[in-house]
């Protein structure tokens, strides 16, 4: 039976121009300085702010609203040594045998290589899950349905985008980090099937001595096509 939809009247605030010209300027000027950190401090994190941040994440829109993400926070040490071991040894294949020599290239202005450290001095890992599909119960005979999510790619990257950001506002370093394959994961998180393992993100302070790679982004002009009328 198709679900009619139910309409609520919207909350939205209107603001000044001046307000949202403050507004946007100071989140502009406060996400300018959002770096990808390697180097960790083992500075324990309040819990309630990897909280607040994955609650944040999880308003995000996404396809047909299937919210088709799992966010897994890991503070074990146990678990985090299980994760760097694996995710090291993957990586190690993947500089030393499976990246093309392009791939390598690319990367060489970042410094990165296989050792991941990080995923044990990091407080908390976030490990993000892509629902590729939905399962649901027959309310009379319980058995397992399957159901198709929509655009969760798409999807779960915006909440990530999200997650990112409210971690930053919130004080906190963060790296993207996906080894490949991710496979291990699943496994080591005891994931069910339709779960794929999306990105891992180390989230903490960073070390005193914390160094990042001297790149920038491109300019404004490279990245915006204004058509006017
Ligand atoms: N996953 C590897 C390699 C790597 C790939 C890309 I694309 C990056 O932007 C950075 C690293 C690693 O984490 O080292």
């Amino acid at each position: 039976m198709t679900k009619q939809p139910v309409f609520e009247p919207l909350e939205f605030k209107h603001l000044s121009p001046e307000e949202q010209l403050a507004n946007s300027r100071e989140f502009l000027a406060r996400i300018r300085t959002r770096r990808t950190v390697r180097d960790f401090s083992s500075k324990p994190v309040p819990f309630e702010l990897i909280e607040n941040a994955i609650a944040a994440a999880a308003t995000a829109p996404s396809g047909a609203n299937q919210q088709p993400w799992t966010f897994v926070v890991i503070s074990d040490a146990n678990i985090k040594h299980q994760i760097r071991l694996a995710a090291e040894a993957e990586e190690r294949e993947s500089y030393e045998k499976r990246m093309s020599a392009e791939w390598l290239e690319a990367l060489a202005p970042l410094g990165t290589d296989w050792h991941k450290p990080h995923l044990e001095d990091a407080p908390y890992l976030i490990v993000v899950f892509r629902q590729a599909y939905g399962i649901k119960h027959d309310p009379e005979t319980g058995e397992e349905i399957k159901y198709k999510h929509y655009y969760s790619e798409e999807s779960v990257g915006i909440a990530v985008g999200i997650l990112l950001t409210s971690l930053h506002l919130a004080g906190l370093a963060t790296l993207t980090h996906t080894p490949s394959p991710m496979g291990f994961l699943s496994q080591i998180l005891e994931r069910p099937p339709n779960e794929r393992p999306f990105v891992v993100i180390p989230v903490g302070y960073p070390r005193d001595d914390a160094q990042v790679p001297a790149i920038g982004k491109k300019s404004l002009s490279e990245v915006l096509i204004h058509i006017e009328k």
